[in-house]
């Protein structure tokens, strides 16, 4: 079983195209795991068929926690660009958070603050270690921003759960955004 190739898809139907699998998330994200189960083996393009086991492997031994799976749901735990809203518990954030981008968003990004762009929410990491791996997607040498979250959110701006290390936001305006790590 190729884990990698299913946790992306898996992600792709639950983040951003659950009707090409005729799947409908509820408000919160979620699917019926028997549902997404089916639905990924009607493409027959795993060695054998998927089954429960192999959703919960690949997220008990993922380096990211992406999905969750709740009684007989799953859902990603962030991430979605579905038009749909994906309602996320608000949470208070830490003092500090950081985001990691890359050099040729960073004008951009001091202009207009950080916007969630192609997704629902911002995505902001609880650690530097975080940021690093996710700007490194995109920059091999990331910047690292850090955001003035606790103050933000005094002021009004509203954080999210996503999973121990990530947390959303809707709009992180500029004035919040520190310096460089
Ligand atoms: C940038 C992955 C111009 C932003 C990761 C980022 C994360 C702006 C890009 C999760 C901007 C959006 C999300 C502005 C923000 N002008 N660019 N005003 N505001 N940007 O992929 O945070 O591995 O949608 O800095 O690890 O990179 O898939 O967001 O570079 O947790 O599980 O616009 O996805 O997780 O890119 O990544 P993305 P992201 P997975």
């Amino acid at each position: 079983m190729d884990y990698t190739k299913l946790s992306k898809e898996i992600s792709y139907a639950l983040r951003h195209a659950p009707w090409e699998y005729e799947l409908e998330l509820d408000n919160e994200g979620f699917v019926p795991v028997e549902q997404l189960i089916n639905a990924v083996n009607e493409s027959g393009k795993y060695d054998r068929p998927v089954a429960l086991d192999d959703l919960e492997h690949i997220i008990e031994v993922s380096d990211k926690k992406r999905h969750e799976i709740h009684g007989d749901k799953i859902r990603a735990l962030y991430g979605h660009s579905v038009p749909m809203h994906i309602s996320k518990e608000p949470v208070i954030p830490p003092d500090i958070l950081y985001h990691g981008t890359t050099h040729k968003a960073l004008d951009a990004i001091m202009n207009d603050g950080l916007k969630p762009m192609g997704r629902q929410y911002v995505h902001l990491s609880v650690d530097t270690e975080t940021a690093v791996q996710v700007g490194k997607r995109r920059d091999n040498d990331p910047v690292i921003l850090k955001i003035d979250a606790l103050k933000a959110y005094n002021d009004g701006v509203r954080f999210y759960k996503g999973n121990d290390k990530v947390i959303l936001a809707d709009h992180v305006p500029q004035q919040y955004i520190m310096d460089e790590y």
